[in-house]
């Protein structure tokens, strides 16, 4: 899943692509490095971020939109959460909605997902962006996102969303430490074990400023590392920024196990 964020405060490459032409130059170039989903998003959600009105994040996605409205170069995902914006996005063919509230956000998306038969990843956060790294503390950090899913997932099916249609996600950097990073990375057998797809976004986050002393522009390394950990657990989707490289790591740790059986 390559990123795409039309925003001008993401963490990693806010305002890199505001401008339409850039937006829709970078969306053919994350199709022809070989993603399988492109993830666009009109709201930052890096901790200390404050929510977006919708009318802005609609005006943020419309070029993205209008690029992919009837058959756009690949499937796209919609980082919302949001009903209003998931439904203008679906509109437009976007196939899934990734919603880093899990339902929580807004009470009509899950419904909406249902209805129109789309598919969704329910994402685990504690607390909200602007506050979640404010001291976050758990006694089992994997049980506990565990149950959270679980929950989110049974109110999914509940909510008419179909179940092979959900993915999950255990939030890398969404209201945790390093230590509840890693915790999740390496335990991320006990989240595949709840039945559905798991995505993984570790992509230059701040778990390698922590771990490494790394800047954003210093964490490809890291990324692809702690991705292709989390592929050897189970993970069946990864969230990323550099998607060439990803591709080529995922490539070449296939090409191992498919060596070794
Ligand atoms: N991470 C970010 C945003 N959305 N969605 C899922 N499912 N999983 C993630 O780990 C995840 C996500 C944060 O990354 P980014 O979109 O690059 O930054 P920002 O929120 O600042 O736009």
């Amino acid at each position: 899943m390559g990123v795409l964020n039309v925003t001008p405060d993401s963490f990693s490459d806010g305002g890199r692509y505001l401008d339409p032409t850039a937006a829709v130059t970078r969306l053919h170039a994350i199709a022809a490095e070989g993603a399988a989903i492109c993830d666009v998003g009109a709201e930052s959600t890096r901790p200390g971020s404050d929510p977006v009105p919708v009318e802005e994040e609609l005006r943020r996605l419309e070029p993205v939109l209008a690029a992919v409205a009837g058959g756009g170069p690949f499937p796209i995902s919609i980082d919302t959460s949001k009903a209003a914006v998931a439904a203008v996005a679906m509109d437009a063919g976007a196939v899934l909605v990734n919603d880093v509230t899990a339902g929580r956000g807004d009470p009509d998306l899950l419904p909406l997902v249902g209805e129109r038969d789309g598919a969704v990843c329910l994402m685990h956060m504690r607390g909200e962006p602007r506050t979640m790294q404010e001291a976050p503390r758990y006694d089992d950090v994997v049980g506990e996102v565990r149950g959270f899913l679980e929950e989110r997932l049974e109110a999914a099916v509940a909510a008419g969303v179909s179940e092979q249609c959900v993915l999950l996600d255990p939030g890398i950097g969404f209201g945790k430490r390093l230590q509840d990073n890693l915790a999740l990375i390496a335990g991320l057998q006990a989240l595949t074990a709840l039945g559905r797809p798991v995505v993984v976004g570790v992509s230059r986050k701040s778990m390698f400023l922590t771990l490494l002393g790394r800047e954003v522009e210093e964490r490809l390394a890291p990324s692809l590392a702690a991705g292709l950990a989390a592929v050897a657990r189970g993970a069946a989707v990864l969230r990323a920024h550099d998607v060439q490289e990803t591709v080529d790591a995922l490539a070449t740790w296939t090409a191992v196990e498919a060596a070794a059986r």
